[in-house]
């Protein structure tokens, strides 16, 4: 039977290749890809984020969880989308500008997937030019942004005003998250929406395209 304490450590030390074989393994026995997301992987990066906190951890090691953590993801994402039915709206979704963490983006979008949204999504380090062509081309229903540094989160606000300068800001919802990210900086930068995590997320859209 997969063990999700190896999944959660081989996360935790960077090896890829056992990360791979255990959610492989684990998606065979039909084990909800949720509870490895939330069992597993994202205690493993929690436990990195501790480890780099108190200087066990430095930037390559944390690379490498990442990059544990993506592969293993990286399975679960077509399983995800799957759960979803008919397309409930249309999302763009990025990392703000100068912020390359992109792990919990993923996931969001890949929940969004599976709630049954259809996604565009444009990565991360996305600066506000960037989310506003994305509004004119794709014509969304949400805008979601992502900042997991306290210095990024103000590309959130620089954004907003972006696309209120661009005459776009009243076609969509904009819904913000992220560690740092609280319910009152999204109500003082203007957003509509706040979520915590990647399930919430799905939950806090949907409310807002119904409103
Ligand atoms: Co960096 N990093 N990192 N990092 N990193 C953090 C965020 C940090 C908290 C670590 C620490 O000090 N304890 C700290 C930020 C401190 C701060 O500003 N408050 C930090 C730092 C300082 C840095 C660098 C500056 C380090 C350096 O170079 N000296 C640097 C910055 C680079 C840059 O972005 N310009 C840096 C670099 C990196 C790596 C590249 C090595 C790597 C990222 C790889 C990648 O993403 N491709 C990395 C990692 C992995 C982390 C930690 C360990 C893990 C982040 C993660 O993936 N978590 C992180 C510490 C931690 O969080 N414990 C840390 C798992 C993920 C599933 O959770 O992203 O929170 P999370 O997403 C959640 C929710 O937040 C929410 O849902 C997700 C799923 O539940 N959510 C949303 C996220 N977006 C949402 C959007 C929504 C709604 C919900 O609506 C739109």
């Amino acid at each position: 039977m997969a063990d999700l304490n190896k999944l959660y450590q081989a996360i935790l030390t960077g090896d890829q290749k056992t990360a791979v074989a255990v959610t492989e393994e684990a998606l065979a026995e039909k084990i909800d890809p949720q509870v490895l997301i939330n069992q597993a992987m994202i205690p493993a990066m929690t436990e990195a984020g501790n480890k780099f906190e108190c200087e066990e951890y430095f930037v390559p090691e944390l690379l490498l969880a990442a990059r544990a953590m993506k592969a293993s993801l990286a399975l679960l994402r077509p399983l995800l989308a799957e759960r979803g039915a008919e397309p409930v709206g249309r999302v763009v979704i990025g990392t703000v500008k100068g912020d390359l963490h992109d792990i919990g983006k993923n996931l969001v979008a890949s929940m969004l997937e599976g709630g049954g949204f259809e996604v565009h999504d444009l990565g991360a380090d996305v600066p506000p030019e960037k989310f506003v062509a994305a509004v004119r081309e794709k014509n969304p229903h949400l805008v979601c942004m992502s900042a997991l540094l306290t210095v990024t989160m103000p590309a959130m606000r620089t954004t907003i005003q972006a696309l209120k300068e661009a005459g776009v800001r009243q076609q969509v919802k904009v819904m913000v998250g992220g560690a740092p990210v609280t319910p009152d900086y999204a109500r003082e930068i203007g957003a509509d929406g706040y979520a915590d995590n990647a399930s919430s997320a799905v939950k806090k859209a949907r409310e807002l395209l119904a409103a």
